[in-house]
């Protein structure tokens, strides 16, 4: 039997380098060929196809995004030197660029990396009591280090360190299991370890116009870069990489890939085409650069003030305290209160919100992250029929309350001070005539509640009214100044309420 296994292993490989080695020859050629051109009529046709897949995002709403590597060692502090007292970035993951470490001394930490108290089956289960859909895992990020077992670079969690453990493999099977949908990122233009200059001096030599963080080489190695050119780390490992996941694991709903500032239209197309090759279904977001892409991710923890400017289907993507990898002295989290207010901010607006959680370096899930999550989890067994499968109605929010999540520096710097709403806020959902409306804070026992967009003169008439997860019948009627209701109650998640209405 483990003969058998062995053979099987072996041919998988051997399949493996086959497929890499084509590749490398038939894109080396097609590159040279053709460097500046995208296929736009190739591109569309593939896009096109991706409907259903679209849809079922659109349905999704709330996933979990895992940074997780060998920065969780330092947890946001080198040297006694914390992020904030070095270059670039806060956010831990970066500490390799903060701190500026050679890639000899920084791949060291992976003789550390031993996170025995992983379990990718508990991970599974909290995704799933949180509420969440579907699951996005760092593959690799900048730093380079692969979190699966790699054919293509021995820098990776199987080979280099004393775990010697396939987490993503764990993970696949744990989300399998639970029926939560799985999905990869993969840092495909930065790799502090083996990407050279980003790409940055090809970039500058191929003529093409640079954008803004190209300009100021945001993200660059430029501190010990490796001795390869660039297009050797594409052809060499990003694209066998890619190849490398798509074939290890089927069916995935989402590839993620980040920071595409010095690749060519070229290059981003051939990273879509590649997916689409191997999984005609898989969803690409619009970080693969240069515009492509099947959906919009319009900043981190950003939420669009107008999300009709936004033409493809999009995604919020947020931290739960203010860094994606494990930051050992960020204690400000997001309460559950706070975290219902990104996700119905995002859900009323059309969007869909991947929230992320950082484990610490023994695969640890920071305990905060985990009870927060599990509060909106417990809200969403309430509320969740006012947010899967549901759009935009034509008001996304009424009521005096306006915060604007404009990036993570945005969101720290309110650091301390709770978000305020009152019972005049509401935020609206609908699913074919039910429109669902939630509101942040429950009114005062005995007192009513009015939604002015539901008045007499709004042109909508209201059948019912209905709270969710209550059997106490609400009394309600149509006025001039707006829906007026009474009897909402308390329900068991503490959290907010959502109202069922259904109308004509
Ligand atoms: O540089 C990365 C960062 O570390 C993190 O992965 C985020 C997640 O959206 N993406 C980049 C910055 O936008």
């Amino acid at each position: 039997m483990k003969k058998l296994g062995y053979l099987f292993l072996k041919a998988r490989t051997m399949h493996l380098v086959l497929l890499m080695l084509i590749f490398n020859v038939v894109n080396s050629q097609t590159n040279a060929l053709n460097m500046s051109s995208v296929d736009s009529t190739s591109y569309k046709k593939m896009q096109n196809s991706k409907h259903k897949a679209i849809s079922h995002f659109n349905d999704s709403k709330y996933g979990m995004f895992i940074h997780w590597g060998l920065y969780a060692i330092p947890g946001g502090v080198w040297k006694n030197q914390r992020m904030e007292d070095l270059k670039g970035p806060k956010v831990a993951e970066w500490i390799q660029l903060a701190a500026q470490i050679p890639r000899n001394e920084y791949s060291e930490l992976a003789k550390q990396f031993n996170p025995t108290n992983f379990d990718a089956t508990a991970i599974a289960k909290l995704i799933k009591s949180a509420g969440m859909k579907y699951l996005v895992i760092t593959a690799k990020h900048h730093d380079g280090f692969a979190l699966y077992d790699s054919e293509v670079s021995k820098y990776n969690i199987v080979d280099a360190t004393p775990y010697k453990t396939d987490v993503i493999d764990a993970l696949y099977e744990a989300c399998k299991s639970e029926g939560i949908d799985f999905g990869l990122y993969y840092s495909h233009n930065i790799d502090w370890f083996d990407g050279n200059d980003c790409g940055y001096s090809e970039l500058i030599s191929s003529g093409l116009p640079l954008n803004e963080k190209a300009q100021r080489k945001f993200g660059v190695n430029t501190w010990d870069p490796s001795p390869n050119t660039f297009s050797d780390y594409l052809y060499k490992k990003a694209f066998p990489q890619v190849i490398e996941l798509l074939t290890k694991y089927a069916d995935m709903t989402t590839l993620w890939y980040d920071m595409p500032h010095y690749l060519t239209p070229k290059q981003s197309y051939e990273f879509y085409k590649l997916a689409y090759d191997y999984q005609p279904q898989l969803l690409i977001n619009s970080r693969v650069g240069n515009s492509l892409g099947d959906f919009d991710i319009p900043g981190d923890n950003k939420i669009p003030e107008n999300p009709l400017n936004i033409s493809k289907p999009w995604q919020t993507v947020g931290t739960t305290n203010n860094s994606w990898g494990f930051k050992s002295y960020d204690n400000d989290w997001k309460s559950p209160n706070e975290l219902l207010f990104w996700l119905i901010e995002i859900v009323s607006k059309g969007g869909n919100y991947m929230l992320n959680i950082g484990p610490d370096s023994m695969g640890d899930v920071p305990e905060e992250s985990f009870k927060n999550l599990i509060a909106l989890g417990n809200w969403l067994k309430i509320n969740g029929e006012g947010i899967y499968n549901t759009k935009r109605w034509e008001i996304t929010h009424e009521g005096p309350t306006q915060i604007f999540m404009k990036g993570t520096n945005h969101r720290e710097k309110n650091k301390g001070k709770p978000l305020e709403f009152t019972t005049k806020d509401f935020w609206f959902t609908i699913n074919s005539n039910h429109l669902f409306a939630t509101a942040l804070v429950y009114p005062q026992e005995n007192e009513s509640i009015i939604i002015e967009s539901l008045s007499k003169l709004s042109g909508y008439k209201v059948k019912s009214v209905n709270q969710l997860g209550s059997i106490n019948s609400l009394q309600w009627k149509q006025t001039k100044t707006g829906l007026k209701i009474s009897g909402v109650k308390r329900t068991a998640s503490g959290l907010g309420y959502t109202l069922k209405i259904d109308i004509d």
